[in-house]
């Protein structure tokens, strides 16, 4: 399949033909949100499973349940991803939780109107760049990525799925009605996952004991996540994601990009980095 074969642009950004429909997006852009739905926002690669983890957990006051029966893409549904039209979300009781990779300014019209909370995961873009590198090379609904140099050129100039990584973040960043949105990174989960669960408690205003927090910490670690089948993909048929080649849960770190990325292409990605973001005031916790 050609490059062009394996996209849609949508919008001007792309997206893998294989899972979005024009009638998924459409679904997408009529989708009526509530004020209690539970938002959480991504750019591919940054954190997201990890956050249907840890949201449904929180929610459920510390009950495995539905992190165990359910796989995380039901339980926490991409709304643009085509096969959502088939959950039933209309029927779902509130608070629904619900995941979207979109930027802020591609969301549908009613949720500018209702002004659901989100959770915002952002994560290096280097660090994103190695992860989507890899899941590249095992999703056989996206384009292979080539040799590594290539790829760093398409993903500096947003030529893959879900588009520019700075295009993504900065409209995130830069929403209106920001009370309703809590801006968390990968590495804070990493550095400190207690406090980052008390902290989206919080925003979620559900009140927690301290031992749960913490039994919910432990169960969202990498090491354990990663026996979830409900949350690993290993239900998911490899021709669809080889995990032979590349596992979905990975490495699970902080700074992989230093064992992927030459010091050439580092520096390279810094200065695009620099010039890209040079206008944003947000104290990211890499920089
Ligand atoms: S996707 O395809 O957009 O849904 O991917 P996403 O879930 O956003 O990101 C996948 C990366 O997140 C890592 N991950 C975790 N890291 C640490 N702890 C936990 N519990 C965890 N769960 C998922 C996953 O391993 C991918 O990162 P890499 O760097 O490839 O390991």
């Amino acid at each position: 399949m050609t490059e062009a074969e394996f996209y849609t642009v949508y919008k001007g950004v792309y997206l893998p033909s294989r899972i979005y429909s024009p009638r998924g997006l459409k679904y997408f852009e009529e989708f009526s949100f509530r004020s209690d739905d539970i938002i959480i926002a991504t750019y591919p690669k940054s954190g997201t499973t990890w956050m249907q983890e840890i949201v449904p957990l929180i929610m459920s006051g510390g009950d495995p349940a539905p992190v165990e029966t359910l796989p995380n893409w039901q339980r926490v549904p991409w709304l643009e991803v085509d096969q959502c039209r088939t959950f039933k979300l209309e029927q779902r009781p509130s608070p629904r939780m619900l995941a979207t990779h979109f930027y802020y300014n591609l969301m549908p019209p009613s949720f500018y109107e209702t002004k659901p909370k989100v959770i915002n995961v952002m994560r290096n873009p280097k660090d994103v760049f190695t992860s989507s590198f890899h899941f590249y090379g095992m999703a056989s609904f996206l384009v292979n990525p080539g040799p590594q140099s290539e790829f760093l050129h398409k993903f500096l100039d947003g030529k893959v799925m879900f588009g520019s990584w700075f295009d993504h973040v900065k409209s995130w960043l830069n929403a209106e009605d920001k009370e309703h949105i809590m801006y968390i990174s990968y590495e804070e989960l990493i550095m400190d996952l207690k406090d980052s669960v008390a902290r989206i408690a919080q925003f979620l205003e559900k009140r927690l004991d301290a031992e749960v927090m913490e039994k919910i910490a432990e169960r969202c670690l990498f090491k354990n996540m990663k026996l979830n089948r409900m949350s690993n993909y290993s239900t998911t048929p490899r021709e669809f994601m080889d995990q032979t080649k590349s596992e979905f849960l990975r490495k699970g770190d902080v700074g992989d990009w230093k064992n992927q990325l030459t010091v050439a292409e580092a520096e390279h990605f810094d200065a695009a980095y620099k010039d890209k973001m040079k206008d944003v005031k947000y104290k990211f916790v890499w920089d």
